[in-house]
């Protein structure tokens, strides 16, 4: 029913249009969140590498832990459009720490998606509060963007797996309870992968050193080791051999929510240079007043839209189970990761010297979203992905 209230889904650049009554209730408590809770100290959690804990409790609290899980243990209950209008409207707030609420929010619903009503009933609830935090766990040293060439390995011993690798790059790695692991319970290639489930404290787990990163500094990414870790087979999430597929489905809805991320820096950026602009005068008049100006205002609203306009319509595809899921989550990706960057990086560029100091937020939003163009799928496994659906 998107739109049908309010005549067509996006008129303009105000990220309100075309929603319905409930739609913009939900985007405006998650931008009252974002301006009070969460702008006025992004800027320090990025310069202090802080984990804002008691932060996204209280945005957990407000339904955002688990946005997209069914209600019975707690989830939120929304679907795959209202998540990614939360999670563009949390970012202009700080694009780091909403990056990690969405990657939380894929692990929540791995767990009551795949889950047996067991595992939903034990890790859902706490996932949903954001008491516990979760992390995904893929990447490998040797295994990047080919991921179903990973070689951690579960080997089976009566009712236990006894697990060795490391992963790689693992947000939220060392402070998460909660680590769904890739690994590889059977043969080669994709089907011989299991989701794991393993509990931070578990003997054999531990952590490699903070990563020293661009940007997302608000969350701290780590490898994850696994030496010996026995891990019960009560554990394995969905079927053995299900693994990557659950990984996969996964990060559909993983990548539309770090699109969305990036819609919010964007939007936030134009914003703050539509008001720079009209304020600062160079050569006697409104730097708004050139010409020049105007036209790249008018080519970020532009690109703006059309990411916009991307996202939720693929966040619709995948409420309605379309069948080109996959295709068209990974264009609104790699088409938005990419644009939003641009307009920020514009933005950047019309504040003048300004933009490059940290007393303003562009240059934070810049980079923040950078990486959004590399993890949870390149933007060239993105082009992978699309030319094989194209070229068929
Ligand atoms: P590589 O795969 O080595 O790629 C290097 C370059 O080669 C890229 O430009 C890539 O696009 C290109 N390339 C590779 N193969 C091809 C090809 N066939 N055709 C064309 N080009 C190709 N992973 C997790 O599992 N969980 C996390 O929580 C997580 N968080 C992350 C947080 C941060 C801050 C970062 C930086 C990464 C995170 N990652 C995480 C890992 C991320 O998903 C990977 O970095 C990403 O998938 C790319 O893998 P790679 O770094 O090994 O690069
Ligand atoms: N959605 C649903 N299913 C998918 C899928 C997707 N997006 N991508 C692949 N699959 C399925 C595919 O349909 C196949 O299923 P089945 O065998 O049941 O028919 C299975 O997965 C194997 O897929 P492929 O045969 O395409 O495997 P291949 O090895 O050729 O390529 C590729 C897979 C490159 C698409 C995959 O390895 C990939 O996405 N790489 C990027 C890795 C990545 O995104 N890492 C992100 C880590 S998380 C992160 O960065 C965070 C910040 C959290």
């Amino acid at each position: 029913d998107v739109g049908t209230d309010n005549g067509p889904l996006i008129s303009s650049l105000d990220p309100s249009s075309g929603l319905n009554d409930e739609q913009r209730q939900i985007q405006k408590m998650a931008t009252d969140f974002a301006l009070k809770e969460m702008r006025p100290y992004m800027d320090k959690w990025d310069q202090e590498e802080l984990f804002p804990v008691d932060t996204m409790r209280q945005a957990a609290a407000l339904g955002f832990g688990g946005v997209y899980t069914r209600t019975d243990f707690g989830g939120t209950g929304l679907n795959r459009l209202e998540a990614s209008i939360i999670f563009e409207a949390l970012s202009q707030g700080c694009v780091s720490t909403t990056a990690y609420i969405t990657i939380h929010n894929m692990v929540t619903w791995i767990i009551d998606t795949y889950g047996n009503d067991k595992q939903r009933e034990h890790y859902v609830p706490k996932l949903a509060s954001m008491e516990h935090f979760g992390s995904y766990c893929l990447t490998e040293p040797g295994s990047g963007s080919d991921a179903a060439s990973l070689s951690t390995v579960a080997k089976r011993e009566g009712g236990k797996f006894i697990v060795n690798g490391s992963k790689a790059f693992i947000s939220g790695g060392g402070e998460s309870d909660v680590y769904l692991v890739m690994t590889r319970t059977q043969g080669e290639g994709p089907k011989g992968i299991s989701c794991l489930l393993i509990e931070k404290g578990t003997p054999g787990l531990s952590f490699g050193k903070k990563e020293k990163k661009m940007g997302w500094n608000s969350q701290p990414t780590r490898a994850v080791i696994l030496e010996d870790c026995e891990v019960p087979v009560e554990n394995v999430i969905g079927a053995e051999g299900q693994g990557f597929n659950i990984a996969m489905a996964g990060l559909n809805g993983g990548r539309l929510n770090i699109a969305s991320t990036s819609l919010g820096a964007a939007q936030a950026s134009i914003e703050a240079t539509r008001d720079h602009v009209k304020v600062r005068k160079q050569f006697g008049q409104s730097l708004a007043s050139f010409q020049h100006i105007q036209f790249e205002i008018a080519q970020m609203a532009t690109k703006l839209v059309a990411c916009r306009t991307m996202v939720r319509n693929a966040a619709m595809a995948m409420d309605t189970k379309h069948p080109d899921i996959v295709t068209l989550c990974s264009m609104a990706k790699l088409f938005t990761t990419d644009t939003c960057f641009d307009i920020v990086n514009t933005a950047l560029q019309l504040h003048g010297g300004y933009g490059y100091l940290k007393d303003y937020p562009i240059e934070q939003y810049l980079r923040d979203i950078r990486v959004h163009q590399i993890l949870e799928g390149t933007n060239q496994v993105m082009q992978i992905l699309v030319s094989r659906a194209a070229l068929k």
